[in-house]
């Protein structure tokens, strides 16, 4: 006797998403919360709020990840866990991240609600800034948990202010004593759901409101240094310049060229730049920007690495000026585990819809998450595909659906007690 699929209650969904986007909000409706700014502190103590009034125990390790588990009849399974971030880009929206932690508080309200009891228990995931925005690397949080990093890399990272990661955990106390590594002891999972607005065209384009999301674009994150000469506007001729904005401006088409050589996947972007001393009458001496690369294959993205850095050998000696690239970030493409993808498929069949297989081009803590144990996405549209931006928006019953798919997909691998 197959038993009909759950659902989650759609309009306290909303009302939760609601209110945590009142911390952080802009006139534009959308959402500015960096990572461990006294906004993200708020957005945390929300969370855990009602977190805890559903019963849970928390725990908060050392980068500041909190793990706010339900627990199961059996004590000594790996959790089923989902969750993933309430930090924001500085013109974020409502839902990038905090669309899956509030789905995955959901979950544990809905099986509080109906009193079932799960074999395995259910931790939802608050992971550390994901968004790379303000500190660097990306998916911070679930980088250190994951061990791609050192827990000391992490914690040294600064922000453009000279703030280091542990100097704002510990400003807004979420610098936790548990382990933050699973090599270091922090507890696996016996599975790893993320729900998430897929933050492209795909979805809605093809009319479908659910994705099964089979793996990820593999990244190269760069700095890049530029420096030539500081010179007068007027009387120095251009044939002696050492104009380090001419050569930025040659690297920046660059960084999109190659990109557009390695379609349909290839992705490249510059998305902050400084230069100095930034005065309309002075040849530019020294430029900063990144460069943001991404591919479906690793081959390819090791391609793009050596486009770059060639082309950037060529512009140094035609612009005289140094130019220094420095890799800040890399992860290979990821596949999420097949058998959890299928039951995410299982799920959304169960509520009558086909789910699309996609990959994703953003990061998400689940790429961590799949280095430790099996782990899968559910995705839902967004409007236009729109995301990192403060109209960013998604429909309420693709959000309610979403977390429909996550509830009875956890639930099915949890094993159900009563
Ligand atoms: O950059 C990303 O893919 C994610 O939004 N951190
Ligand atoms: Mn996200
Ligand atoms: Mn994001």
């Amino acid at each position: 006797m197959t038993t009909s699929p759950l659902r989650t209650n759609s309009a306290r969904l909303n009302e939760s998403l609601m209110s945590l986007a009142q911390l952080g909000k802009t006139a534009k409706g959308g959402v500015c919360r960096l990572a461990l700014t006294e906004l993200d502190k708020q957005a945390r103590d929300l969370v855990v709020s009602w977190a805890k009034a559903e019963g849970c125990a928390i725990r908060v390790d050392q980068i500041g990840n909190i793990f706010m588990r339900r627990a199961g009849r059996r004590t000594n399974r790996g959790a089923v866990a989902t969750g993933s971030h309430i930090d924001t880009q500085p013109t974020g929206g409502k839902f990038d991240g905090n669309y899956g932690v509030l789905a995955g508080i959901e979950v544990i309200r809905r099986l509080n609600e109906l009193n079932i009891e799960t074999d395995a228990p259910i931790e939802v995931c608050v992971w550390t800034n994901e968004e790379g925005s303000r500190f660097v690397p990306v998916m911070m949080g679930s980088g250190v948990y994951a061990g791609a990093f050192t827990l000391a890399h992490a914690l040294e990272a600064k922000d453009r202010d000279g703030i280091s990661v542990s100097e704002a955990l510990s400003a807004i106390g979420y610098n936790g004593a548990s382990p933050a590594s699973v090599s270091d002891g922090a507890p696996t999972f016996d599975a790893y759901f993320e729900a998430h607005i897929e933050q492209g065209p795909v979805l809605e384009t093809a009319e479908r409101p659910l994705g099964a999301v089979t793996g990820a674009l593999g990244q190269r994150w760069y700095d890049v240094t530029i420096t030539g000469m500081e010179a007068h506007a007027g009387p120095t001729p251009m044939s002696l310049r050492k104009d380090a904005m001419q050569a930025a401006a040659q690297l920046v088409t660059a960084t999109r060229d190659i990109a557009m050589a390695h379609q349909p996947h290839g992705r490249g972007t510059v998305g902050s730049m400084d230069m100095f001393p930034n005065s309309r009458n002075v040849i530019p001496g020294r430029v900063r920007f990144t460069v943001d690369f991404r591919h479906a294959e690793d081959a390819t993205l090791l391609a793009m690495d050596a486009a770059l850095r060639a082309r950037a050998a060529e512009i140094s000696q035609q612009c005289h000026c140094s130019i220094e690239i420095q890799q800040v970030v890399y992860f290979a493409p990821t596949h999420f585990d097949a058998a959890l993808v299928q039951s995410v498929r299982t799920a959304a069949a169960a509520l009558g819809h086909e789910a699309m297989d996609i990959v994703s081009g953003a990061g998400h803590d689940a790429v961590y998450a799949q280095r430790t144990a099996p782990s899968a996405m559910i995705f839902i549209p967004c409007k236009d595909g729109i995301s990192h931006n403060e109209i960013e928006d998604a429909r309420g019953e693709h959000l309610s659906l979403g977390a429909d798919v996550l509830l009875n997909a956890m639930l099915a691998r949890a094993g159900r007690s009563s």
